[in-house]
């Protein structure tokens, strides 16, 4: 069935039965191809069924689909007619591995860095609005982006804007770790809305039976039957902001994604569907490992295991030196923008739990925070890779350096990067010049 997926319009064609199958056929061609050349494995495979829903139900490039971060695009890659070119992922001169708007029409917004989707989406919206057009305009979003200061800011922007605009919020409970955070507390609710519906009930029984005397006992009596209702349906959170909200919905349900979606592009305003996916879906190593399986390198298909033993390097090193360190020094703290394995401080969170912060995909605040941790006298050590630092320049520069606060600021993966690529890498170096000076 996938040779015969030339184009979104193939999809459209088929019945659910055929998308259940081609599902299936995409899934393992996916793992054979990043098996092979390395990739982003896990959150693809999360994001099958809700690719082909997407596709199935709005014409791009006419309407618009704005991808976070961008890793989990190798599904939309195939259906848009670059099946073919996929096996050239991470190759020289290959398919990127993020969306790229010089690569299609049906990529509508470069991505690589996470948490601006909501924004773009809500600018192109707006445009759309001043231009007097009416396709719909949509922000795929990981519940470990939702994180981002920028995406939060973007929310905040968007319900109150009344522009036509859907934030799907791919929910799987991981950033590349386990999701961390109050936003990630928040969906764990969301999550167990059902068990939250009946409580609300009995509840609401408990409420109408509470005497009412008067108008002042009136208000009173409204105010309390708010703040519980608040307790017992969290999604009011995302209305509360001005968002519609719909679901839970299972993100693995192509049929009732699409459901979603068309009733999504009935509202008016800012719509959010909350999806519930699982990372790795359909590969049982990477289910069982999605953190090893965010973005890999070559692999053993039938065992998971990679294909060239991994050296020894320099975020290993620096996690061992601060390890070492730490245990010497009480004043020490570790800070991670959530990439606690990446930037090697697995181990510290291990041997110092109490001294070790994952603070979400949010590295201005990692700076911000460890200015004020310095400030009382600990010692924050905060390794972001060279790219993310970008985002935290104005922390490093207003809130630490002109304060001079003794945080260590350790800085790896500069330079161009050649398999991985995206639209920030070219920058990097000049980027980590400009922090050094
Ligand atoms: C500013 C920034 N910091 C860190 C990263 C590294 N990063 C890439 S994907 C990712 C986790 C994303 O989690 P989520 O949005 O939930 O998507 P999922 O992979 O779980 O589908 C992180 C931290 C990034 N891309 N951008």
């Amino acid at each position: 069935m996938l040779e015969k997926i030339n184009s979104p319009e193939d999809v459209k064609k088929l019945s659910i039965e055929e998308k259940k199958k081609l599902a299936e056929e995409i899934r393992k061609y996916i793992i054979e191809i990043v098996s092979e050349n390395g990739g982003h494995l896990a959150s693809n495979l999360g994001v099958v069924e809700l690719t082909i829903a997407l596709h199935s139900v709005f014409d791009l490039p006419n309407d618009k689909i704005v991808w976070d971060v961008g890793h989990q695009t190798y599904v939309h890659k195939i259906i848009t007619g670059r099946r073919e070119q996929l096996k050239t992922l991470r190759k020289l001169k290959g398919i990127a591995g993020f969306p790229k708007t010089k690569e299609s029409d049906t990529d509508c917004f470069n991505t690589g860095h996470s948490s601006t989707s909501i924004s773009a989406a809500l600018g192109m919206a707006r445009a759309r609005d001043i231009e007097g057009k009416n396709h719909s305009v949509l922000a795929v979003i990981g519940d470990g982006a939702l994180t981002g200061g920028m995406a939060l800011e973007a929310l905040n922007d968007a319900g109150c804007s009344k522009a036509n605009l859907t934030v799907i919020l791919n929910d799987n409970e991981m950033s590349i770790a386990k999701n961390i955070g109050g936003m990630s507390m928040l969906l764990s609710k969301l999550r167990t809305k059902r068990t939250y519906t009946k409580s609300n009930v009995s509840i609401k029984k408990v409420i109408n039976k509470i005497p009412v005397v008067g108008k002042p006992v009136v208000k009173i009596v409204q105010r309390i039957k708010r703040s519980i209702k608040q307790l017992v349906i969290p999604k009011m959170f995302f209305e509360d902001i001005g968002f519609r909200y719909l679901g839970p919905v299972d993100g693995h349900d192509i049929q009732e994604l699409e459901r979603m979606l068309k009733i999504s592009k009935q509202l008016e305003g800012p719509v959010l569907i909350h999806i519930l996916t699982k990372k790795g879906k359909g590969y049982k190593v990477a289910e069982e490992n999605p953190d090893r399986f965010h973005a890999t390198g070559p692999f053993d298909i039938e065992t998971g295991e990679p294909k060239q033993e991994k050296k020894k390097d320099y975020s290993k090193v620096f996690g061992e030196k601060l390890v070492e360190l730490a245990k010497d020094n009480n004043k020490i703290v570790a800070i991670t923008a959530s990439m606690k394995d990446g930037t090697g401080l697995t181990q510290f969170q291990k041997e110092f739990p109490n001294r070790f912060f994952d603070i979400g995909i949010a590295e201005q605040h990692a700076l911000g925070l460890a200015a004020g941790m310095a400030k009382e006298g600990t010692i924050p050590v905060v390794p972001i890779y060279a790219s993310f630092y970008q985002r935290a320049y104005d922390q490093v520069i207003h809130d630490i350096a002109m304060q001079n606060l003794h945080v260590v600021m350790c800085v790896d993966r500069a330079g161009v990067v050649g398999a991985d690529r995206r639209n920030t890498s070219r920058n990097t170096r000049y980027g980590i010049l400009q922090i050094s000076a």
